[in-house]
């Protein structure tokens, strides 16, 4: 009897999907060709929870024009700034039976560029991301070239950003499938961006697991280590590439349904809250990113209810 219960619950679980498909997700990502008014962006995407590539939103933006490699080096140079660096391009991943985080050097912004550009060595993939509000703390000088947070959406949500962030970084750089539970408004300054999305009605076939968290520690010669981070609980993980699938393992991926867009240089993708997404990108290319705190209202609490069921129902 108790059997029979479960099954009914796993059989609901992998239907809801294409359900909550058919309803409510779009087949691609649409394009705006204006920013919407806060009216229209809270009503036709933020409270239907759908993602949408915005043009023309940043063109008053110095940085659009200004934004090179030359003069990065020239206005923010000689600032120190955080860098993620990896033996493989993975910050923030499952990599064999870890969840392995990177080693963060500080450098200057000028040093990363002439890595960017070949034009001197350092070990391992280089990546500007510290999520941590980095272009207000970090490079603060830049700020006149853009806007300390997107107007109609501070609008929209009622309230500022919690973190504006600045990413620069390798070709090989890449951010595994996650969510968060931030509003994002994403902007590429330079080159272009990479999404692989899946819906959070997805979950039931998105693979989680707990892994011990390891730090990778750079030595002297260049070579990389893996250092347990043995006061940290386990860490709750996506084990799975999306653009390689271990579907014998993950056998329900293959039910999913990837939603994959490039974002411009100029454009800004409106990124929902907890839409998992995997990220790739064009060699030195330059982003920044609004995060603005979700609500935690019963769109959250019916997510968790998902995200439990598909858990103790053993789906994972
Ligand atoms: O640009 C990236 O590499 C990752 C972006 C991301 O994960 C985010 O904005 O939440």
């Amino acid at each position: 009897m108790a059997e029979a219960a479960l099954d009914a619950v796993r059989r609901e679980l992998r239907e809801f999907p294409a359900a909550a498909r058919e309803l409510s997700v779009p087949l691609a990502v649409p394009y705006l060709d204006e920013p919407p008014t806060p009216l229209h962006f809270y009503r036709d995407w933020v409270c239907p929870n759908r993602p949408c590539i915005i043009r023309n939103a940043l063109q008053h933006w110095p940085a659009l024009q200004k934004w090179s490699f030359p003069y990065l080096r020239a206005t923010v140079g000689s600032i120190e700034v955080s860098v993620a660096v990896t033996p493989d391009g993975y910050a923030d991943a499952v990599r064999g039976d870890r969840f392995m985080m990177p080693a963060e050097r500080r450098l200057s912004l000028s040093y990363v560029l002439d890595v960017l550009e070949g034009q001197t060595q350092h070990p391992g993939v280089l990546y500007v991301q510290k999520q941590c509000s980095n272009l207000l703390t970090e490079l603060p000088q830049l700020l006149p070239d853009l806007e300390s947070h997107v107007p109609w959406a501070s609008e929209a949500l009622g309230k500022m950003p919690d973190a504006v962030n600045f990413w620069l970084g390798d070709v090989a750089a890449v951010t595994s499938l996650h969510k968060d539970h931030y509003e994002n408004l994403y902007c590429v300054v330079s080159g272009e961006k990479h999404f692989l999305l899946h819906p959070p009605s997805d979950r039931p076939f998105i693979p989680y697991e707990l892994y011990t968290p390891a730090t990778y520690h750079l030595t002297e010669e260049g070579s990389f280590n893996v250092v347990d981070e043995e006061a940290m609980e386990k860490v709750p993980w996506i084990p799975l590439d999306p653009l390689a699938p271990d579907l014998a393992r993950y056998p329900s991926y293959s039910q999913a349904r990837a939603l994959c867009c490039t974002v411009q240089a100029g454009e800004m993708l409106y990124l929902p809250a907890l839409w998992f997404h995997h990220v790739q990108q064009s060699h030195g290319c330059i982003a920044v990113n609004y995060w603005y705190d979700m609500e935690y209202d019963l769109k959250y609490s019916y997510f968790q209810l998902l995200d439990s069921l598909t858990k103790a129902s053993g789906l994972d």
